[in-house]
Formats: structure tokens, C-alpha cells, sequence
């Protein structure tokens, strides 16, 4: 007893004297949160303060910190949005620049992230993410002389898994965070686990971790101390307000492990007075400093990257996270699920141009090692900078405020120029390249290039509609920014019966379907062909006397409400006109062998042939419900906030009828809806696969009701899926999803409905638990989904409310039209369901197929044939991409002063991919994601961290890169992006 008692007095005793000794250190970190674009433009924001109380015009903010900083060597700044810091760069002498540089170099400022811009991170994808952080990053390298370490992603609505990875092979050491959910919130701070060791799972095996810190209150400062704003300190209250400010980091090491800690000292547009926000903290800081013996506390400025180095002096473990940060609610009925869909045609549009970027970017690249033309000769420079304007237009989407769809409507109108200015004077630069070829491929001259939207009328597609219905022939070049595969095309036709001619002059299978129900001269022609990779392609569309190309409506024969279609030899297509069920068939290529005779006859007598039982059949049906939004004074449903009046779903487009369309290279059912027009498409480019292509038109959502309305659009199986689905993490990592739970704490769920949605950056699914088969659908853009009831799917695809909902863009998302301008926006999305057995990961190839879509290039034309002088010569067959065969594998090259960067990116989920760089280049190195330093060097300064379970988390440092330099041969795991630097040996 004695002796316990002893030890108890030896515990208490080296407790308080360590208290006593171990001093709190509060790392303040001066910052400002300038979203780029929100309730104001860009320049707005830059120009002018705003007239919230306390923000500041962002020039103002960046010269006043800027001249405060240089007052004292302790004074420190955070920097985070580096598209502000390039527009006031242009503004800075020579020698302001290399001060500010220095500034940097010494740890004074702080570049945190280093993107672009914030960026958002349930709706941007993979690739954007990466393109944005990368121009930050090669941004801040070449100006500044610095690789950002420290992740700072304080304002984003929910974080993603794909996100954490990211940022760990981007040599980011931490990354700090604002909004969890408010239940996560309570639940962290009883377990000290604000802090954490992220680690996402991955397919690959790779271990990416990452620190990863909640902030303690929002990334705002203590309460009373927004110096610019809140009273100031005095002589007369500085004891009274030293005090307060101790008193509440005290409160706040109860929730933090360790004697370091870490607040934010800024706001939203914060730091345009720079000098009152310094002079008072100089004030409290000294006045609590010197007075160590009565608060034990040691305040200072600092940065993120400062704290880390303490932190990694101390002994401290942490708790292990492997999951996201998805839903993210800060009240209930909050759930912050509704901005997944949020204005879906900038979400269209920025995904379109990401595509656009990466393909363009690849020709650019390849021209210039293959050296074809002249203009890219003469215009070189030009080229670089309208690429790079380009980029940065793109990055700049990527913002939290501007993919979500959460900023007004005059700033998404100026989002939407600046990228429609970028993307014009890139294309000003790619049309007289692409003549240049066609004129050495084709030898045409006199050819002008225009693109149609894929989504667009045929009354928005001037040049087939004008060129055809005079009887005039149209030119297509087609770039396949791909590996050799089959491609269906598409493009807006009159109602007029036309062929297609390839370079040979032979004419290649193609359909007519005038499948709008409201407007019949809009018609589509579809043709089937092989398309070689990473090359072009030319075709002739004319006017068809022979034979009538255009596809009439199949009739249904009055005793059944059956439909029975080949797709292929082994492909079938059954549907219901009535229930409007739609069954896929596939059977395996070996039973066709024997079955060759009876397999026309196969749908006849699908029910007994004991071979046919072999095969794989799956049913969907497709449905479009809506959900009133809630207009509830506490929490109506809004930009941000998707909140349902009351559930479940209703029924919001009746389909009127379907007609199905069955043509020699596709089958088109046509669904009209009151309120929707729908096409499904099947065709046999998947060869085995169970493919379904939904493009929906959904009309103006009608609120002269005075209701708000959220469309879904939900997809029904016979799966059972016992309420688990999945979906993507920013366009990779597939996450298991569940109703009702979260993985990392005890839910309690206030809605059923939104708390259960999650963002579809690419991919929905659901796998039945029997049968392994997984039903997925694959979206053209990011979106909002969940799946509630069993086998079911549900994706939100437009939404139109009426109330604002308080979370500050203080507008309501009522979008309108373009082309009816009284009326709500409409829009048209695409959507694949894939049926895929177990392991199979169609969807990724049909996710890869959409990312890497044909660019279609159309011009008028004299000549109604072709006539090449010699052979066809395919100008990039020796691009180094062609060695690439993987269509799970993307390759993209870039070219940078003297050297080029290619990055690969596998998306397989199970299989690695190999690629075979030609022999005229020579790897130098493999670079971090977004380019700016070794892969190598970086690993090694990552910071070792210890979890709770004594797990040492530390990069493994050995790689094959040697003998990838030999071989010229790079191997890339499941789902692993690498960057490698090489150099043209010529
Ligand atoms: C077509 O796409 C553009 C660009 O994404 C978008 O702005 C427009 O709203 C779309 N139109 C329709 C009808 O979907
Ligand atoms: C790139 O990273 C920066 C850093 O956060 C981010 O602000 C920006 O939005 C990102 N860009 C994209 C395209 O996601």
C-alpha cells in the first residue's frame, strides 16, 4: 500500500512540475481567405473592398502585409491563393519582387496549398485538381524559388480520400481543414483527435498519409481578437484581454495532445489593415510573454510549417484516419450535398474544357518533337502562352466557390468568359495547326475549322445544317486523344439521307436518327469505325442518293409489348414498351463458336437453351423524381444546402411514350417525358459489355408554383445491395458507401435523405452481395447521389431553388436559360450504365472513354471525295504516345524549355498498366504529382509520423526508378498517377 501510495505522490508530483515547466506554445498564423470569385468577380474582389465588415480589396491586403511583414523579422504571413498573388506581381518594382522573395525564402510568408486556387473538393476531379495545383506550384517555384509543404484547404465543404492521397504525393507534410460535420466536430474534441494521421486506403497498396488538422474554430481567430474589426488593445485593458486570450488556448489544449498549438489569425478577406491586426498581437504577445510565470503560455507568430517542426520534436502519437469527410453538415438539416449539382452546365463546361485541355495539350506537345508545321514554328511563343492562360482559366474553375456552382450569377456569367476567352485563344492557335495537317494529310486546302458542343441542336450547329441542306459535303478530322479503339461518333445532321466516306473512299455504315421530339429537323448521324491512337482521322459526309440513311421508328407489333434487338453476335438488347424495362444480354465469345447457327434465333427461346443460361443478363429501368426543396426559415434548401420539404421523392416526368430507333450501328430508344426527353443509346463498340449511353434533356424546371424544385434521375436493378453503394473520390479511388452510417463515429441521423448524398466525381454503383455484380453509372460531370432503396440509384441532376440558405452567397440558385431567357436553365447530361461482373472495371474504361472523347473538327469542303497523292500518312505515328495499348491507361505529354514531363495515369482498379517510352527520349527523373521537385528528394524530407497503435508511418523510399531509366519501361500500379521527367534526344 505504501509503496503505491508512493508512486501515486511520485506521478502527481512530476505531473505538476512538468506542468509547470512544459510552457503552452500558441502558434498564431496570420492569414487571409481570399476566395477567388464568389459573391464578386475576380477583379472586383481585387479592386475593391467589399462591403462586408472588415474585408478588404486583396491588392490592398497583399501591399499591406507586405509593408507590415518588413517591420520586424517575428511578424510572419500565410499565403494561400496564388491566382491573386500573380495579378498583383504584375504590379510589383523588381525590387519589391526579390523582397518579397526573401521574405519567403527566410519562412517570413508562407506559401500554403500553393494551387491556383483553393480548390474544392467533392466536385473537382482528379485531373483538374492536379492541373490546378501544378501551375500554382511550377508558379511559386519559378517566381518565389520554393516547394509549398503544407496543404491548407480551410474552407472546402467536406474533404475528399483522393484529396489526402493527392496532397501526400504532391510532397505536402500536412494539410489543415475547417468544416467536418458538426456531430464528427464533437465527437473528435472528447478524443483528442483533431488531429490525425490520414491514410487513405488504396487499390494499389501504395501508403500515402498525410498530417491532417480540424481546425479548432472554423479559420477564424479567438473570439474578440479580429483586430481589424473587434476593440482594440489599450493600456487601460490589456491585462483584462491577456487573460481572455490565455484563458482560451487553455480551454483549447484540453482538446490537443502535446504543448504546441496551433490557431488562425485571419478571416475572410482579412489583412487589408494589416498594421492593426500585427500592432495589437505585438501588444498581447508581449504582454503575455513576459508575464510566463502567471500564464505558462508562449504566444508567437508562425506558420504551419514551423509548428510541424515542433510537433515532430515531441513524442506524440496519433489516431489513424483512413476514410473521408463526406457529408459535411454544420447543423442538422444542414447537409451541405446540394452544391454537388449546383449549377450543372458550369459543371459541364468545366469538365468539357479539362478534357478539351488535356487532348489539345498532348497535339501541342507531340507536334512540337515531331516538328510538322509552321505555325507552330512561327507562333511558338504565342502557343506557350495561350496553353498557359489556358491552364490557368481552368484552374481557376476549380475554385471552391465556382465548380460548386455556389457563387452569383453575375460571377458565374464572368467565370464562363474567362473561360470561353481562354479557350478561344487556344483554339485560335490549334485551328491553323490542324489546317496545316489536314492539307499534308488530305491534301485540302482552304479548310476552316469549327467544333459543335456535344450537347448542342442542330440549330447551334451552323455548319452541317447549312453545308448539307444545300447538298454540300462537310469534312470531319477526328483526334483521337486515345489508344486504337472503336468509337461511335456523333454528330448534328437535317433530316437528310447522308454517308460517310473514310480516306479510302469507302463508304462506312452509318445511321440517320431525327429522335427530338420537339423539333424535327434536329437529327443525329452515327458511324461506327476503328480510330488508331493519339491520330487523326478524316471523313466526308454527303448526301446519300442511293439509299435512305435515315432510320424510321421501329412498329410494334400488336401482339406484344416486346422488343428484341441484336447488338451484336453476342449482345441483345429486350425491352418492355410497356413497363419500359430494359434487358442487356451478353453471352461469352466461345459458346457463339458452337451456337454460331441458332444465334439469330437466340432471343426466341432465351428461357430453356441450356447455353443461354450461361449467359449474363441484367434489367434496369429508368425513372425521373423530384424533391420540393425546403424554403423552412431555419434551413431552406440552396446553393449549397440540399434540404427536401418532405420525402420520399415524387413522380416529375411522366414518360409519354417510347420509340425505339434500331439502326446498323446503334439502337436509339427515345423516352418522351412532359418534363424530360430522353435517349438511350446501345451500340456494339463494347464487344461482351453490357453498355447503356442515357443522354437527358431536362426542360426548364417550371417555379411559377413558387416551389423549388431538385430533379433525380434513379436507376432501378434487381441487385441487393443491403444499403451499401459506392461511389468516387474525385474520379478514383472507389468509396464504400452506407445508409444511415459513418465509418469513423456514432451518426445520428437527422435526415434520411440529404444526409445520405454523396458527390459522383465519375462513378455511382452498387454491387449485388450475391452475385458480386456490380450495376454502375458513369457521369459526364460532378453530381450529387445516393442509393436509398435496394437496387436503386439516385442522381441528382439539375435543381432550381428559391430561397437563399444562409451560407452566405446570399442569392438563390434560380439559373435561367441562355436560349429562352425567361425560362430556368436547361440542360443536357449524359450518363453510361454499366453492368460488369466481378473485377471486370468497365466503368472505368467507359470513365476513361468519356475523359478522352474524340475531338470532332468539321469544315466545309469543295471536294465530294478524296483525293490523296499518295498514301494516307498518319503524321503521328511516330508520337511517343502511340506505344501506349492500355485503354485503362492515360498518357499525357508536356512540354516545358527544355525538357518534357509525361504523365501516366493508370485507372484500372485491379490490373497494372506497363508503358514503353520510344527510344529517342531519356528518362532524367520521376517528379511529384505536380512537378515541382524529385519524387525521390521529396520522400525523403516527408516527416515520419507515430499512430496510437505505435505504427511508424514513414515514405518507403525504394523504387525501380533505376531500372525504369535502363529499360525505358515504367510500371504503374492500380490507380497510380506518376510523372516522370524526360528529355528528347534528337
Ligand atoms: C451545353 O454545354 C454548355 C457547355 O457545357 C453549357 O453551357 C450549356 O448550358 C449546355 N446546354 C445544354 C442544353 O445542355
Ligand atoms: C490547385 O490547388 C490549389 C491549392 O489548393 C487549389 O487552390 C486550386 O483550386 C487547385 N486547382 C484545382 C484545379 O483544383
Amino acid at each position: 500500500m505504501k509503496g503505491y501510495n508512493l508512486l501515486i505522490f511520485l506521478i502527481s508530483f512530476t505531473v505538476a512540475f512538468l506542468g509547470q515547466q512544459d510552457t503552452v506554445h500558441v502558434h498564431l498564423i496570420p492569414h487571409s481567405h481570399d476566395d477567388y470569385g464568389w459573391i464578386f468577380s475576380i477583379q472586383e474582389l481585387y479592386n475593391n473592398p467589399s462591403p462586408f465588415k472588415g474585408q478588404g480589396a486583396v491588392k490592398n491586403i497583399l501591399n499591406s502585409v507586405f509593408t507590415e511583414v518588413q517591420k520586424s523579422p517575428f511578424r510572419k504571413f500565410n499565403q494561400v491563393e496564388i491566382g491573386y498573388l500573380d495579378i498583383w506581381w504584375d504590379s510589383l518594382t523588381e525590387e519589391q519582387r526579390d523582397t518579397y522573395k526573401s521574405l519567403v525564402q527566410s519562412g517570413q510568408i508562407e506559401i500554403l496549398n500553393g494551387g491556383w486556387v483553393m480548390h474544392d473538393e467533392a466536385t473537382a476531379y482528379f485531373e483538374d485538381i492536379i492541373e490546378n495545383m501544378t501551375v500554382g506550384h511550377l508558379w511559386v517555384q519559378d517566381k518565389l524559388n520554393i516547394t509549398p509543404t503544407v496543404g491548407w484547404q480551410i474552407d472546402p465543404f467536406g474533404h475528399q480520400n483522393s484529396n489526402a492521397a493527392l496532397y501526400s504525393q504532391m510532397g505536402l507534410n500536412a494539410q489543415w481543414f475547417a468544416r467536418i460535420d458538426y456531430q464528427d466536430y464533437a465527437q473528435r474534441s472528447q478524443n483528442k483527435e483533431f488531429e490525425m494521421i490520414w491514410s487513405p486506403e488504396q487499390n494499389s497498396g501504395e501508403q500515402n498519409y498525410i498530417f491532417s488538422a480540424v481546425n479548432y474554430k472554423h479559420y477564424s481567430p479567438p473570439q474578440n481578437f479580429s483586430f481589424e474589426t473587434d476593440q482594440p488593445v489599450t493600456k487601460q485593458n490589456i491585462a483584462q484581454k491577456a487573460q481572455e486570450f490565455v484563458q482560451y488556448f487553455q480551454t483549447m489544449n484540453q482538446y490537443y495532445r502535446g504543448k504546441h498549438l496551433l490557431h488562425t489569425m485571419g478571416d475572410d478577406f482579412a489583412y487589408s489593415k494589416a498594421n492593426i491586426y500585427y500592432e495589437n498581437m505585438d501588444l498581447l504577445m508581449e504582454y503575455i510573454n513576459s508575464h510566463n510565470d502567471q500564464y505558462n503560455m508562449k504566444i508567437l507568430y508562425s506558420t504551419p510549417s514551423n509548428y510541424l517542426k515542433e510537433l515532430q520534436k515531441q513524442n506524440e502519437s496519433y489516431p489513424v484516419n483512413k476514410y473521408d469527410f463526406l457529408p459535411y453538415a454544420d447543423k442538422a438539416s444542414a447537409y451541405w450535398t446540394g452544391y454537388f449539382t449546383s449549377r450543372p452546365s458550369i459543371k459541364g463546361f468545366t469538365k468539357d474544357s479539362g478534357r478539351y485541355l488535356q487532348a489539345i495539350r498532348n497535339i501541342f506537345s507531340v507536334e512540337s518533337i515531331l516538328k510538322i508545321s509552321n505555325q507552330f514554328k512561327n507562333n511558338y511563343q504565342d502557343i506557350f502562352k495561350a496553353l498557359q492562360n489556358f491552364e490557368q482559366q481552368v484552374a481557376m474553375m476549380m475554385h471552391h466557390d465556382a465548380i460548386t456552382g455556389t457563387e452569383r450569377q453575375k460571377v458565374a456569367y464572368d467565370y464562363i468568359q474567362r473561360l470561353n476567352n481562354g479557350y478561344s485563344l487556344i483554339r485560335d492557335q490549334l485551328h491553323p495547326l490542324l489546317q496545316e495537317y489536314t492539307e499534308k494529310q488530305i491534301n485540302e486546302k482552304d479548310i476552316d475549322y469549327v467544333q459543335c458542343n456535344w450537347n448542342a441542336t442542330i440549330t447551334q450547329c451552323d455548319i452541317t445544317q447549312q453545308q448539307l441542306s444545300q447538298g454540300l459535303p462537310v469534312l470531319l478530322m477526328i483526334y483521337n486523344p486515345s489508344t486504337t479503339r472503336q468509337q461511335l461518333t456523333r454528330i448534328k445532321v437535317p433530316p437528310i439521307s447522308l454517308l460517310v466516306l473514310n480516306v479510302e473512299n469507302s463508304q462506312i455504315a452509318a445511321d440517320v436518327i431525327c429522335s427530338n421530339p420537339q423539333d424535327d429537323n434536329d437529327c443525329d448521324l452515327y458511324f461506327v469505325d476503328k480510330f488508331e491512337g493519339y491520330s487523326f482521322q478524316y471523313y466526308k459526309i454527303k448526301i446519300n442518293v442511293e439509299k435512305n440513311s435515315i432510320v424510321k421508328p421501329l412498329k410494334k407489333e400488336q401482339s406484344s409489348d416486346q422488343i428484341n434487338i441484336d447488338l451484336s453476335q453476342s449482345q441483345s438488347l429486350s425491352i418492355d414498351t410497356m413497363t419500359l424495362n430494359f434487358t442487356l444480354s451478353t453471352r461469352e465469345k466461345k459458346q457463339i463458336k458452337n451456337d454460331h447457327i441458332k444465334s439469330n434465333k437466340f432471343f426466341s427461346q432465351k428461357h430453356h437453351s441450356s447455353k443461354t443460361k450461361k449467359s449474363f443478363q441484367s434489367s434496369f429501368q429508368i425513372q425521373y423524381n423530384f424533391y420540393m426543396s425546403s424554403t423552412e426559415v431555419h434551413q431552406p434548401s440552396g446553393a449549397y444546402v440540399f434540404r427536401p420539404a418532405q420525402t420520399p421523392n415524387m413522380p416529375y416526368s411522366e414518360i409519354k411514350s417510347a420509340t425505339v430507333y434500331q439502326g446498323e450501328v446503334v439502337t436509339v430508344v427515345l423516352l418522351d417525358g412532359t418534363k424530360t426527353t430522353t435517349q438511350l443509346r446501345f451500340s456494339s463498340i463494347y464487344p461482351q459489355k453490357q453498355v447503356c449511353e442515357v443522354e437527358t434533356f431536362i426542360h426548364s424546371i417550371d417555379v411559377d408554383d413558387g416551389i423549388g424544385k431538385e430533379v433525380v434521375m434513379l436507376i432501378n436493378t434487381n441487385y441487393k445491395n443491403d444499403r451499401k453503394f459506392f461511389t468516387d473520390s474525385n474520379g478514383l479511388e472507389l468509396q464504400q458507401r452506407q445508409i444511415n452510417y459513418r465509418n469513423t463515429w456514432v451518426l445520428n441521423q437527422t435526415d434520411p435523405v440529404s444526409g445520405n448524398y454523396y458527390p459522383i466525381g465519375a462513378i455511382i454503383g452498387l454491387e449485388d452481395t450475391q452475385t458480386k455484380q456490380r450495376v454502375l453509372v458513369v457521369n459526364d460531370r460532378s453530381q450529387g447521389g445516393t442509393s436509398l432503396n435496394e437496387g436503386e440509384i439516385e442522381i441528382m441532376i439539375h435543381r432550381r431553388t428559391l430561397k437563399d440558405d444562409d451560407k452566405g452567397v446570399s442569392e438563390s440558385l434560380n439559373e435561367f436559360d441562355d436560349i429562352k431567357p425567361k425560362q430556368g436553365l436547361q440542360q443536357k447530361v449524359r450518363h453510361y450504365i454499366i453492368f460488369e461482373k466481378e473485377k471486370e472495371s468497365t466503368g472505368r474504361l467507359i470513365q476513361n472513354h468519356l475523359d478522352s472523347a474524340n475531338q470532332i473538327f468539321i469544315s466545309k469542303t469543295s471536294k465530294k471525295k478524296f483525293q490523296l497523292s499518295q498514301d494516307f500518312n498518319n503524321l503521328f505515328e511516330n508520337s511517343p504516345l502511340v506505344s501506349n495499348k492500355n485503354p485503362y491507361l492515360r498518357v499525357y505529354l508536356k512540354q516545358f524549355e527544355d525538357y518534357y514531363t509525361l504523365r501516366l495515369y493508370n485507372i484500372h482498379d485491379f490490373e497494372n498498366a506497363e508503358f514503353k517510352l520510344d527510344s529517342k527520349f531519356q528518362i532524367l527523373d520521376e517528379l511529384t504529382l505536380t512537378a515541382n521537385q524529385s519524387k525521390q528528394a521529396m520522400l525523403q524530407n516527408k516527416y515520419k509520423w507515430k499512430a496510437d497503435d505505435g505504427q511508424i508511418f514513414q515514405p518507403s523510399i525504394q523504387s525501380n526508378l533505376d531500372q525504369e531509366k535502363q529499360t525505358n519501361s515504367m510500371t504503374i500500379k492500380p490507380l497510380q498517377l506518376r510523372v516522370f521527367k524526360i528529355s528528347f534526344v534528337d
